[in-house]
């Protein structure tokens, strides 16, 4: 993390999402498909105070199908409209539009009821650090046709992007605190990248992923080891066959633990286990 969160940022930035809020219709929160509770704002509902909402789990290539589809079940089992997609690749983000642009329309229904002229939905990006608002922005920009000018009557240095002829959005994404104060979210936070390394012990966090990778992920996890894990062994003996299989030794022939468990870290954020989601829909 960039800042850290103490209480007067967490103020600090709840104020500023509200005064953004006040300029637009529809809110997309920015999830991580692969820590769907873990990665939303302890907050949200008390910030967005009733704005239309859509869930986007984002990095959705990362995580495991098979949980998306109960994740996005959940939510539209409590009335929110939610939507997989890839900010990289692009996949779901036609459909995230249209679902914006679907979102907001009672409202602008209402505007039009008391005579204001049509204009576009406008929406905002709201999210944890490091869930990728910005890619999600520059994805849809990409495709967008063109930058809209500064709206006169709107904030000083705030942009419109003009994503369709029916939607804007925000080019400021609005940054939410995580939960840091929920252990077990914080080390999904630590897995997954969204945490620096240095808030949290890298020990413990590796000792925490091995302990879910062997129990949900067990083959995707062996097969990319080529190790064996029953059911006897620690998770420190896990990390040593890793080492093992990586080199990652000491003079005197000590495996390097430490090391085994940088590149599980660094392998399982890029992907490279395959698929996988810490917030498993099953045991949350
Ligand atoms: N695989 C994958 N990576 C993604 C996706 N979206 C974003 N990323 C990566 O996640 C990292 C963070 O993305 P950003 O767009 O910078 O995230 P952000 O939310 O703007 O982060 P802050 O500005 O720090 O709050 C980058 O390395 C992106 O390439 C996605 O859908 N799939
Ligand atoms: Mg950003």
């Amino acid at each position: 993390m960039d800042i850290n969160w103490y209480p007067g940022h967490m103020a600090k930035a709840s104020r500023m999402i509200r005064e953004q809020l006040k300029l637009v219709d529809v809110v997309i929160e920015l999830l991580d498909a692969r820590i769907p509770l873990s990665s939303a704002n302890p907050v949200i509902e008390e910030i967005i105070a009733g704005k239309p909402r859509i869930v986007a789990l984002n990095k959705a290539d990362l995580a495991d199908p098979r949980n998306t589809e109960l994740w996005l079940s959940f939510f539209r089992g409590k009335g929110i409209d939610a939507i997989a997609v890839n900010s990289i690749g692009g996949k779901g983000c036609k459909e995230l539009i249209v679902q914006t642009e679907k979102a907001a329309q009672s409202k602008l229904q209402s505007l039009a009821a008391k005579g204001v002229r049509p204009r576009a939905v406008r929406a905002m990006i709201l999210g944890i650090p490091n869930v990728g608002k910005s890619s999600l922005i520059n994805r849809l920009r990409g495709s967008a046709v063109a930058r809209t000018a500064d709206k006169p009557g709107v904030t000083r240095g705030k942009q419109w992007i003009k994503i369709s002829k029916n939607l804007e959005i925000l080019d400021t994404p609005g940054v939410l605190w995580p939960k840091l104060e929920d252990q077990e979210a914080a080390f999904r936070l630590a897995a997954t990248g969204a945490i620096n390394d240095e808030v949290f012990d890298r020990e413990e966090v590796v000792n925490k992923l091995v302990s879910i990778l062997r129990i949900d992920y067990l083959t995707q996890f062996v097969s990319r080891y080529r190790i064996i894990i029953n059911a006897e062994m620690t998770n420190q003996q896990v990390l040593e066959q890793i080492g093992i299989r990586r080199g990652c030794l000491r003079s005197g022939g000590l495996i390097d633990v430490e090391n085994a468990g940088r590149i599980l870290l660094t392998e399982f954020r890029a992907g490279l286990l395959g698929p996988i989601t810490l917030d498993s829909f099953a045991t949350e």
